[in-house]
């Protein structure tokens, strides 16, 4: 029998647009809509967002998963993953939007418009010390795909640019730090940290107070900033609200939360110079996708190479 159905697991994310996408490029391959599986043994393939509970098993003929998104922890880090290849996104469309919204939310604590925007509401006209892009440090944690085409979108900005990853890099412009003994050095010279990380077992919880102490002081920025848009698993929100509070950082940006929806009781809301946005940084599109995702499934059916392939033993 042959099992080249599509099942679509996608969480949080409305799984009819997937399956619509796909059906528009190859109207012939069945795609199933998890719960609703008549035929367990015709799947061959899971397109995967967070996949539900128990919708990895019971598949006999699984070949593949296909992640839906460029971050895979829900699919990498759960107990039953079946030993199946899984590949993720790497998109020249999902990466143009991650860069536009670190680069956004950059300029905004870079050009102080937080405080512009407070101002505005009092009506009250008053000018604030500007440094130059180049006098500012940002430092990115994550140097993957994302981490690297936001630090050449910054850099081309005039920003000074360092970047930690897991394994050395040599990248034309940017001070390269990597592994966790270059952790310090990479704090200690970071105005703005950008982080980009995948959330694994090693970086769970790696935005904390103590790192937070570690970073740079530039006196126009007040503080350093934090800005984060990897997973909310890599931040304790306690340690940012209190370090905002203490004045051991003066800003954040966070679109990824510990619990997303973040809980209308977080004190996060509150803060002034915190921007938050709803896990949107860099929107995963089934139009601009599914085709991505065929590709892979068309590959694998005829024997050749798989393309973004996740390590299962770094578990990104
Ligand atoms: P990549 O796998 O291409 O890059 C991950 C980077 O993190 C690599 O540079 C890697 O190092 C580094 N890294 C991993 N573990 C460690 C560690 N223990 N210490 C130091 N560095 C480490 O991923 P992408 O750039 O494609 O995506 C990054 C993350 O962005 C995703 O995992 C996802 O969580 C998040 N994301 C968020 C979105 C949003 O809308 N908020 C949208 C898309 C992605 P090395 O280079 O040595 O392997
Ligand atoms: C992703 C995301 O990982 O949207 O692609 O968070």
């Amino acid at each position: 029998m042959k099992a080249n159905a599509i099942l679509v697991s996608s969480g949080n994310w409305a799984p009819e647009p997937w399956a619509e996408a796909v059906r528009a490029i190859d109207p012939d391959r069945p795609v199933f809509l998890w719960p609703d599986v008549p035929d367990p043994a015709a799947i061959g393939y899971v397109m995967a967002w967070r996949p539900a509970e128990d919708s990895l098993k019971g598949l006999p003929n699984l070949k593949l998963i296909l992640s839906l998104g460029a971050g895979v922890e829900g699919i990498v880090l759960r107990d039953d993953l079946p030993d199946v290849p899984i590949t993720r996104i790497v998109s020249d469309d999902l990466t143009a939007r991650m860069s536009e919204w670190i680069v956004l939310q950059v300029l905004l604590h870079h050009r102080q418009q937080l405080a512009y925007q407070r101002f505005q509401r009092q009506r009250h006209w008053r000018e604030l010390r500007q440094s130059a892009a180049s006098e500012v440090r940002v430092g990115i944690m994550g140097m993957g795909v994302l981490g690297q085409a936001a630090a050449k979108a910054l850099a081309d900005l005039g920003f000074g640019i360092a970047g930690w990853s897991r394994r050395p890099k040599d990248l034309p412009g940017i001070e390269c730090h990597a592994g966790d003994g270059a952790l310090d050095a990479f704090l200690t010279r970071t105005d703005i940290l950008v982080c980009l990380l995948p959330l694994t077992d090693a970086t769970r919880g790696i935005l904390s107070m103590a790192l937070f102490e570690k970073l740079g002081r530039n006196a126009s920025l007040g503080g350093p900033v934090v800005i984060n848009a990897g997973r909310g698993g890599l931040q304790i929100e306690s340690d940012i609200v209190a370090a905002i509070e203490r004045g051991v950082i003066a800003g954040a940006s966070l679109d990824v939360f510990e619990t997303e929806p973040l809980d209308p009781g977080s004190p996060l809301w509150a803060l002034d110079n915190v921007v938050i946005t709803p896990h949107v940084a860099a929107f995963s599109s089934p139009a601009e996708l599914a085709g991505q995702i065929l590709g892979q499934i068309a590959a694998f059916e005829a024997g050749r190479p798989l393309r973004n392939l996740v390590d299962r033993s770094a578990r990104y």
